[in-house]
């Protein structure tokens, strides 16, 4: 699949620091310390809806991640995935009498328009689930040759027994994981698995539902787990610097999806940081395609409000926490970007040149984007108030804003 186009990411001046990020494995901060190439996978969306201000959020914060390490001058190995077969989008299709096919590719062509809007960083590598099946069905073959997987009236399950490290990614207890399990796309209580928590690697055609060859397994289609990890083991490999998506993705997706990979490769760990970003939600519940409680990107766009605008939204709120969209935020970022404008459009200023190291210091710990808007905030405030002669100062700032929180003033 094509990703959408990348816009300039400036150079700074100096070079920028490593970043301390929270990961979900170890509860506390880690220093993610990649080699001259950064590897990461974010979760990408299931396309049966627009883009809403959660998923904004969420890509927001890996956004992030990315450009503090572009400002460390690494290059980097972004992979994400487009889950364009699954349960959701049958049912979404067949509710709306539409073709599953053209419901995926048009949501899909909307979330690049939104992404390229937001001035989201591309993945160099965008892969749908029905284009990894090839690449799917060999590793379900050997998970089940090597008995960590099993048959159970056709459908193939995982093991969890399998992995000796199972459970480490969310530190989860039994009871909570089975709750979580049969609430996000699990059958715990399907009858005959030998673990009510073993998702299903692949799962046997059923009348009226697309199907793929799956060589010994038959004709079928893949998990939601097993996905991600064939795509990821397939561009990344085993050990890659960070794993990303919302915190509801940390169980099972992310924990399924370390097991399998242990499980096929032997190895340890699948990701060096498991990275989760909070859940926005609307008039007091997580926003969510299946609730319907949604704030589109496309229809704030649509309305003329301008995407920079719904950037600084999402950079006002800290990746990690869980917060709830009004109109008074966006009210609020709609007043910073006025007053940012008018701040840099003059010539000269306040010095900036401590502010670069604000931001990089901000962003650094954890992604503390509002820690580096209010920096920002700070010298627009010095430039309204007493103003200053540094000649470069106002472009500097501007490209400060661009190059680590990528709004474009
Ligand atoms: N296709 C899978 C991942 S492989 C999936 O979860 N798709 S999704 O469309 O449901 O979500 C895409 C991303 O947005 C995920 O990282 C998810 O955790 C995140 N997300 C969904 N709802 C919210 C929300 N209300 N707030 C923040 N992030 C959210
Ligand atoms: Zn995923």
């Amino acid at each position: 699949m094509h990703a959408w186009p990348a816009s300039d990411v400036p150079a700074l001046p100096g070079k920028g620091r490593d970043l301390r990020i929270h990961d979900t494995a170890t509860g506390g901060l880690v220093t993610v310390d990649p080699g001259p190439v950064a590897r990461i996978y974010v979760c990408g969306i299931t396309p049966y809806d627009a883009t809403h201000l959660g998923h904004a959020a969420t890509y927001n914060a890996f956004d992030l991640v990315q450009r503090v390490w572009l400002d460390t001058k690494r290059q980097i190995e972004y992979v994400q995935n487009v889950t364009d077969i699954d349960d959701p989008l049958l049912e979404r299709a067949a509710r709306d009498g539409e073709d599953w096919t053209g419901l995926a590719e048009r949501e899909t062509a909307l979330f690049r328009e939104d992404m390229t809007a937001l001035r989201m960083l591309p993945p160099r590598h965008y892969i749908g689930a029905v284009e990894a099946i090839p690449g799917i069905v060999p590793l379900v073959e050997r998970l089940c040759d090597s008995g960590a997987a099993y048959v159970l009236d056709g459908d193939v399950y995982f093991s969890v027994e399998a992995d000796p490290h199972f459970g480490e990614v969310s530190g989860l207890d039994a009871e909570a994981m089975r709750l979580l399990s049969a609430e996000r796309g699990g059958d715990p209580e399907r009858p005959g698995k030998k673990n009510p928590l073993d998702p299903m690697l692949w799962m046997a055609a059923r009348e009226g539902e697309p199907s793929w060859e799956g060589g010994s397994l038959g004709p079928g289609r893949p998990g939601w787990h097993i996905e991600c990890v064939a795509i990821a083991l397939d561009h990344l490999g085993m050990g890659f610097d960070v794993q990303g998506g919302g915190s509801d993705l940390a169980f099972p997706h992310h924990e399924m999806g370390a097991s399998h990979a242990q499980a096929l490769t032997g190895e340890h760990p699948f990701a060096k940081a498991y990275v989760h970003a909070g859940m926005v939600g609307l008039d007091g519940a997580k926003m969510s395609k299946s609730k319907g409680n949604l704030v589109f990107v496309s229809t704030l766009r649509h309305e003329g409000v301008d995407p920079a605008a719904i950037r600084l939204s999402l950079l006002a709120h800290h990746y990690r926490a869980d917060w709830e969209w009004t109109g008074q935020v966006l009210e609020t970022a709609v007043a910073r970007l006025a007053r940012w404008r008018a701040a840099v459009s003059r010539p000269d200023g306040p010095s900036a040149s401590g502010l670069v190291e604000e931001v990089r210091e901000a962003l650094s710990n954890d992604l503390d984007a509002p820690a580096a808007l209010a920096a920002v905030d700070r010298w627009a405030a010095l430039q309204e108030t007493t103003g200053g002669t540094d000649e470069g100062a106002p472009g500097v700032v501007s490209r400060t804003v661009d190059a680590l929180l990528g709004v474009a003033l």
